[in-house]
């Protein structure tokens, strides 16, 4: 009896650990948002996407391809371009990672009616799918000093109202 008990139970780990192991990677869109997303590798290839460079703490530079974030907002219905004014420039996106590490943009920084810098979620880098420490989707600030808030292992964009 106890040992089909420790049978079933390990059996019934091995399946959980597996249905946790074969999880689609998906990144959610929340928050401040008219159209929650749930962005999958396979709608990201679909998207608008672009190319940009990322300096490493050592000068190198490397090219990330994916989709800019501003299109990302686009699609879940936040407020960008000509709607990106008043109380709206208080709105700000967190970034968070599975490695629970965030990053914090003001939704202006992220917007081309404000700054000719594109902000990418990243899910290639010369052709090659990113690797596992670092995907499947990093975000790729360019033309910061540091790559400290190219944040990868992305989960999570939110975006939130600036209140104090
Ligand atoms: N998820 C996550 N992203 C992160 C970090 C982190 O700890 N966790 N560190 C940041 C910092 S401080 C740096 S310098 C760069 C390093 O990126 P690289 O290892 O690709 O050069 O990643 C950034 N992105
Ligand atoms: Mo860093």
């Amino acid at each position: 009896m106890l040992i089909i008990r420790h049978f079933l139970i390990v059996l019934l780990l091995a399946t959980g650990l597996n249905a946790v192991g074969q999880q689609k990677p998906a990144v959610k869109v929340s928050g401040e948002v008219t159209h929650p997303l749930t962005l999958y590798p396979e709608n990201l290839r679909q998207m608008k996407r672009t190319t940009v460079a990322l300096k490493d703490h050592e000068g190198n530079e490397r090219a990330y391809t994916g989709v800019p974030v501003q299109e990302i907002l686009e699609q879940a219905g936040v407020t960008t371009g000509k709607t990106l004014k008043g109380k709206n420039l208080r709105k700000y996106l967190l970034v968070r990672c599975a490695d629970g590490y965030e990053v914090l943009f003001s939704l202006a920084e992220l917007d081309s009616a404000f700054t000719d810098k594109v902000v990418i979620l990243a899910d290639e880098s010369g052709g090659q799918p990113l690797p596992a420490g670092k995907g499947p989707f990093r975000l790729v600030v360019p033309g910061e000093k540091k790559p400290a808030r190219s944040s990868f292992q992305v989960t999570d964009m939110i975006v939130g109202f600036a209140r104090d």
